[in-house]
């Protein structure tokens, strides 16, 4: 059995849940990556490749809701070499302005090699003639090549959910020309900002010695490869819709009771990652606390840290680092029963993160780099009442659209100090002309736009795409 359209992703849409009597089942995980394209693998009839999450899991297809699932087994080690080691040590941390620094491994490469053909066998074995293939992000940026080269009908798309990193910060990477090169293996190459498609383009000229012109390269075989951003989005109407049941709407009420009812409610939900910027954001508020420029009676703040990539030592010790500093700050202002930030390391259900948009009057969104952020998008869409203030940074691919929050720089500490404060104070008016621009922007430009927007111009590709695209434009090079 073929499929027409095949997704590969890093991470299958599901979680294999083993009980305490070692019986298997798989639950349904929450992302939204299975909410956007879920509709379109119906549509098409698809088969998604991807890793379970644990060692050494099963090896047999399962039909889930009209997809197959096709997981790929990865065992111990290849989980702490491919996928903690190179995707999460080296790429992760290179591709968001070396926030932290990159660790370089050649075991780790092996095993990202060995990873990337394992999805790309599995993905050429389940394809149909000239079917769609969809490839997901940094831990799998050499599927397309190696997936082109077994099947040259296929049409190939790549998206990045992450930044692309300016090409000064790229070039360390020692396996540089083979990572673009197993890009340069798919049609269509997508980023979340226009940036990231004139980083990998410029890279792809000055590295690999390609004509371009614009967003496309012309490979030397007569194949040409486009580049551009689309924009991830998120489920807007079925939040808004959730925001508006009465269960939400009375949690809404009981989390702000129980933080003592402030008069603003700051909120910031993060994966609990470096690149997040929590712990700039909270020293900014405790900065406010320690002027006396915000009162504990006035403001709160509850962050929410979802536990994430625990067995990676970076991570271990941001979390320490944040530990240490929620004690200073609630040690320094809190008084009993009543800290001055509300610090929750734990993950919690969809509902639960609509109540607390809701219960929000502040949205701290302060990364020092992020892809897009689907939380800045997943609050705008909870205010269904347009209120409620978004501070957001300017490193976040969100800011191109948001541009109505108050947008700042996460390494300016004093503005953000600022930008806080004018959101605490804004006035009603001005907080819901934000608040309706905002809704408005990511109403229209949804998760479903998204998949439709990409799958529309990988379908455009033809399969004698070469022949067409023929010509190689001569004023080029700029
Ligand atoms: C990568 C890129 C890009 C968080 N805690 C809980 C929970 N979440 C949900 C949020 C949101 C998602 O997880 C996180 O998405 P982000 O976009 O904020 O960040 P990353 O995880 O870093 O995602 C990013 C994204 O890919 C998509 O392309 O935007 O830039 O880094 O949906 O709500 N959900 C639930 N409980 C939690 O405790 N249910």
């Amino acid at each position: 059995m073929t499929y027409d359209l095949v997704v590969v992703a890093n991470r299958l849409p599901v979680d294999r849940v083993v009980d305490e009597d070692g019986a298997v089942s798989w639950r349904r995980s929450p992302g939204g990556l299975v909410t956007a394209i879920e509709p379109i693998m119906q549509e098409y009839d698809g088969a998604w490749v991807g890793w379970d999450g644990g060692p050494d899991g099963p090896d047999e297809p399962l039909d889930q809701n009209g997809m197959l699932l096709v997981p790929v087994p990865l065992s111990a080690a290849e989980i702490e070499e491919f996928y903690e080691g190179f995707s999460n040590g080296t790429l992760w941390p290179l591709y968001h302005d070396v926030v932290a620094k990159p660790s370089f491994h050649r075991e780790w490469w092996d095993a990202y090699v060995t990873v990337n053909r394992r999805f790309a066998e599995r993905a050429a074995a389940l394809a149909a003639e000239n079917a769609l293939v969809w490839v997901h992000d940094y831990q799998l940026q050499l599927v397309p090549a190696m997936l082109r080269e077994a099947r040259p009908d296929l049409r190939i798309g790549f998206f990045l959910h992450i930044p692309f990193p300016p090409t000064e910060l790229f070039v360390q990477l020692p396996w540089r020309r083979q990572i673009l090169e197993g890009l340069l293996g798919a049609d269509l190459v997508g980023f979340q900002r226009p940036g990231g498609a004139q980083n990998f383009v410029r890279l792809v000229r000055q590295r690999v010695g390609h004509k371009t012109h614009r967003d496309l390269v012309y490979l030397a075989d007569g194949r040409t490869v486009e580049a551009d951003a689309f924009p991830i989005s998120i489920d807007f109407a079925g939040l808004a819709e959730m925001a508006q049941t009465d269960a939400v709407v009375a949690r809404a009420r009981e989390i702000r009771e129980q933080l003592g009812n402030p008069r603003h409610l700051l909120l910031g939900v993060d994966r609990l990652d470096y690149t997040k910027g929590i712990y700039t954001r909270l020293r900014a508020f405790g900065e406010l606390l320690a002027d006396g420029r915000v009162d504990l009676e006035d403001a709160v703040f509850l962050q929410v840290a979802t536990p994430s990539r625990e067995r990676v030592d970076e991570y271990r010790r941001l979390r320490d680092e944040i530990d240490m500093l929620v004690g200073r700050i609630n040690g320094d202002y809190g008084r009993l029963g009543h800290p001055a930030i509300s610090y929750l390391h734990n993950s919690f259900p969809r509902e639960e993160m609509a109540a607390m948009f809701r219960a929000a009057d502040i949205m701290v969104v302060t990364p020092l780099r992020d892809g897009m952020n689907l939380v800045a998008k997943e609050y705008v869409a909870c205010r269904v009442d347009n209120d409620g203030a978004l501070v957001l940074s300017e490193f976040a691919g969100a800011a191109d659209e948001l541009k109505q929050a108050f947008l700042i720089n996460p390494y300016d500490i004093n503005g953000m100090k600022t930008a806080l404060l004018e959101a605490m104070d804004g006035q009603p008016r001005d907080r819901s002309r934000r608040m309706r621009a905002m809704r408005k922007t990511v109403k229209e430009h949804d998760v479903a736009a998204w998949a439709a927007e990409f799958m529309g111009r990988l379908r455009e590709v033809r399969p004698d795409h070469h022949k067409r695209l023929r010509e190689v434009p001569t004023d080029d090079n700029q």
